[in-house]
């Protein structure tokens, strides 16, 4: 697929409206132009007439809708060109000291995790150089010791996306290069990963922090990026070590199906540590949802299904509702004692829930649906209680009081965004996008340099920081550009985002 091919489809989208009498017409031309992106990006086609036509009905656009969808892809550009103009190469821009840096083992992390957003907005002639960067220098040979999630969800995640998107093999060929240096880390007695290797050596092992153990939410999160890439390559060996996580972690999997944020590599048995839907624990709980989409639904992917369901059940255990005013949220656990604290991270949840609920039985999914609004609800309040509109990085629930921030910073995190649009896509309420457009505004105002785009030390102060998070551009810009689009802009029966919103084509198993 061409980048222009997918702009038309995009740009029909306000003539569709005015004028309905085109509208057959509009619906022809993104039917070729979806069959197109089908064959190119896979090598085969993965959607049916039927759910193409049914993607071409769109929820539709106006005109205020669209001008902000400009406005937040003006924010792109700026980060990108800020980036482009003072940490070309590195892993990750300071805006404040205008200088790069490599937090990632220079690797030009932004480079990769923006590619996809450029290529959805249209930026062609920035994601031209970014594809022209990845092609001819972009090096792995790095005496590193890389974290194998974040590697995965940014490095892996981006490359395969771009090879999805655009259909160019150069991003294949690297996504390969660094899965082949990362996969000696699944080589452990258990088959559960270990959450480091060096890129050079493949020499595994733990963080100390630890004591040795692998964090759940980093060996639960490499499952969609490593199936893609074994379906886009036809080697089952990147599969084989994932899916081997999974298995192990089924045989020990819990009741109320919440696993805690620690699990031995040597015996795959949890260690004991607490439970969260925050920090450490979140993205497997997202994980076990997203690769039984990835896989269409199908039975070879059903176990995932059951899965996510029991962690619902344990979820919904969790939640509670503040004081005075009702608002729900998840609380931690430890051992058997609840923790009225919820990370801003674990807002992801609502929005997982919402794309998850359409499998339940009409009554139940309805039910889910309502918790993930209660839950949006929620994290939306955690911005609109800062001084800067804001949220912090944790809250704490107290009776009578409601909630409060406890750590005071923001990195610009995408997870609530990322809910609203999710929200907006499964209830179609307008609601969810003024919400987001208030969190886009108050990025505006507190984290805008001209030089970039920064977090915060202290959300009611308005203190900054000095970086320019590689995550703003992959997904908090590009959940909420689409908050703005058209909802057949990545429609989501035929993609799955992976957890840093890299957008994976979805192929039947
Ligand atoms: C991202 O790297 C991913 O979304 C991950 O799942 C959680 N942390 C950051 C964003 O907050």
């Amino acid at each position: 697929m061409t980048y222009d091919k997918l702009r038309r489809r995009e740009r029909s989208q306000p003539a569709q409206k005015m004028a309905n009498v085109h509208r057959g017409k509009l619906l022809t031309l993104a039917l070729i132009v979806l069959l197109s992106v089908s064959d190119v990006a896979c090598g085969h086609r993965t959607s049916s007439r039927e759910q193409l036509e049914a993607n071409g009905k769109d929820v539709g656009d106006d005109p205020a809708t669209s001008v902000r969808r400009e406005k937040v892809k003006d924010a792109m550009l700026h980060a990108w060109t800020s980036y482009e103009k003072y940490a070309w190469g590195f892993d990750q821009l300071q805006p404040q000291t205008m200088n790069g840096v490599d937090s990632f083992g220079g690797l030009g992390v932004t480079i990769v995790d923006a590619l996809d957003t450029l290529f959805i907005m249209g930026l062609d002639e920035q994601f031209k150089r970014a594809r022209d960067w990845v092609a001819t220098s972009l090096n792995f040979n790095k005496n590193y010791n890389a974290s194998v999630f974040e590697t995965t969800i940014r490095m892996v995640g981006g490359l395969v996306s771009g090879y999805d998107l655009s259909g160019d093999k150069v991003f294949l060929e690297k996504a390969t290069d660094i899965a082949d240096r990362l996969l000696p880390a699944w080589n452990t007695p258990s088959g559960i990963n270990y959450n480091s290797i060096n890129l050079v050596t493949g020499h595994a092992h733990n963080y100390p922090s630890a004591n040795g153990n692998s964090i759940l939410a980093e060996v639960g999160t490499t499952q969609l990026e490593f199936i893609a890439l074994s379906q886009r390559t036809n080697q089952p060996k990147y599969q084989e070590k994932v899916e081997k996580v999974i298995e192990v972690l089924h045989k020990n999997f819990p009741a109320d199906g919440l696993l805690p944020v620690y699990i031995n590599p040597r015996t795959g048995k949890p260690s004991p540590s607490f439970i969260t839907f925050g920090a450490l624990g979140d993205s497997f709980y997202e994980y076990l949802l997203k690769v039984w989409i990835q896989g269409n639904k199908t039975q070879a992917v059903n176990v995932y299904r059951k899965m996510w369901e029991t962690s619902v059940s344990g979820l919904q255990s969790l939640v509670r509702k503040s004081t005075p005013s009702g608002y729900a949220y998840i609380c931690e656990k430890n051992r058997n004692t609840l923790i009225n604290q919820m990370n801003e991270l674990a807002c992801f949840a609502s929005g997982m829930l919402a794309l998850g609920s359409s499998g339940f039985d009409p009554q139940k999914a309805q039910m889910i649906l309502s918790l993930a609004e209660e839950i949006g609800k929620t994290c939306y309040n955690f911005y609109q209680i800062t001084n800067t509109k804001l949220a912090g990085e944790d809250y704490l629930f107290t009776a009578g009081k409601d909630m409060s921030a406890d750590s005071l910073y923001n990195l610009m995190r995408p997870e609530t965004v990322e809910s609203l649009f999710y929200l907006w896509r499964f209830t179609g309420n307008k609601m969810y996008q003024d919400w987001g457009w208030d969190i886009f505004k108050a990025f505006e105002k507190n984290s805008r340099l001209e030089t970039g785009y920064v977090g915060l030390t202290n959300v009611n102060t308005g203190a900054k920081d000095n970086l320019m998070q590689s995550f703003f551009l992959a997904e908090t810009l590009k959940y909420l550009y689409l908050l703005f689009s058209p909802t057949s802009v990545i429609p989501l029966d035929e993609w799955v985002f992976n957890t840093e919103a890299h957008p994976l084509k979805i192929v039947s198993r």
